[in-house]
């Protein structure tokens, strides 16, 4: 077996076992901190690909389904490199790594996490602002030459409510008022959740959404109407409406960080609290990121594998799908590169089955 083969079956053993994860290994949940941090300050620096590996490695640490009680027990983990390797004896030998915590407080990195936990804000905007010399919101918001965008405008003024994760039970109250407005708009219409929470996570960032809709061309018109209808009820703080450039004919990418096509939206809603008034902030509302996929119905399931995720996962199915299969995956499609056609899936079983494994459930997704 090669490696991501191994990633792929190891985790849907370990994790078919459905045993929580135990008290013992708190310790190595802290050694996969660590290494997130690493994945961490290397994204930050603009080095995805050397991250994976951190990432990787961290995947692998927090989703183990039995206690590790010496450091030897990680030499038949998979995804495990040197250099994650030495991180994890150096943290179980002396309760920290030095490299970690160098990083832990180093400004720039400090300074780049911060900024970049505002909505809109990426690495390269971060960096721009660090390098010249500004460390906080404040600083950010009294420079004059510093110019906001639309999205970061809105990222600083919602920055507390949506820096706070957003629960099972707020996501679900999301989605009756989603479910409702796209009904209103079109009554054959359906509303899944996706994302984490589709993963049976009990936090998230965000709630994300995925319609689908029985006849061509009502994915093209469906989000606008959405969109049209939370403005009228006032629920609607932020929106970016991104239509459709979808072509059927493309075959899957390779390229991993490509956003797929299909018609979307970036939102942040309000969202009423159950409970009375928060007195202090003066509202009775919380803002929450929301997406909203619409994609063509014959590619609706390849949609719901991508938008389910984990990134992780399906960085591996991917892999997988091209190395082992030859076929080419991605959220729009798979392609089968010895017949030269596309399969069509009506469920996510028959994307499984095209690609010669057994059914991997959701929950069994969060690599
Ligand atoms: N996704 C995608 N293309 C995009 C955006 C997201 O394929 N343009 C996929 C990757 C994710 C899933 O959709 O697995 C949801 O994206 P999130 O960033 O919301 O990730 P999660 O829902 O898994 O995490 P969180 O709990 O932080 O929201
Ligand atoms: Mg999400």
């Amino acid at each position: 077996h090669d490696k991501h083969v191994l990633h792929i079956s190891w985790f849907t053993e370990s994790m078919s076992a459905g045993r929580p994860v135990p008290v013992e290994i708190r310790h190595y949940i802290q050694v996969s901190d660590a290494l997130e941090v690493l994945a961490e300050n290397l994204e930050l620096s603009g080095n995805q690909g050397p991250s994976l590996a951190f990432r990787k490695a961290a995947s692998v640490l927090k989703s183990l389904p039995a206690a590790l009680r010496r450091q030897e027990e990680t030499q038949h983990l998979p995804c495990l490199g040197e250099h994650s390797r030495a991180i994890i004896e150096e943290i179980s030998e002396c309760g920290s790594s030095s490299r970690v915590e160098e990083i832990l407080n180093d400004e720039r990195y400090r300074t780049m996490k911060l900024f970049s936990s505002v909505f809109g804000v990426g690495p390269k905007t971060a960096e721009n602002w660090f390098c010249r010399g500004l460390r906080t919101f404040e600083q950010v918001l009294s420079e004059p030459s510093v110019r906001l965008n639309r999205m970061q405008t809105a990222g600083f003024l919602f920055y507390e409510d949506i820096s706070k994760p957003v629960s099972r039970t707020e996501a679900s109250a999301l989605k009756i008022i989603v479910e409702e407005a796209v009904i209103c708009v079109n009554p054959s219409a359906t509303v899944s959740i996706t994302g984490g929470f589709r993963r049976g996570k009990e936090f998230g960032h965000d709630v994300d959404f995925i319609i689908k809709t029985p006849e061509a061309g009502q994915e093209d018109v469906i989000l606008p109407a959405v969109i049209k209808r939370f403005k009228s009820q006032n629920i609607l703080l932020y929106s970016d409406l991104q239509e459709s450039t979808f072509d059927l004919r493309k075959l899957p990418t390779h390229c991993f960080d490509a956003m797929d096509h299909f018609g979307k939206c970036f939102l942040i809603m309000k969202l009423k609290h159950e409970q009375e008034m928060d007195a202090r902030a003066g509202k009775d509302w919380k803002a929450v990121r929301v997406d909203l996929v619409a994609p063509p119905l014959e590619r609706f399931t390849y949609a719901l594998l991508g938008w389910t995720g984990s990134t992780l996962f399906l960085r591996d199915l991917r892999r997988f799908a091209r190395l082992e299969r030859g076929k080419l995956l991605d959220n729009h499609a798979l392609y089968d590169k010895a017949t030269n056609t596309f399969l069509p899936a009506n469920t996510e079983e028959d994307i499984f089955a095209h690609l010669g494994l057994e059914y991997i459930e959701p929950w069994q997704r969060n690599a």
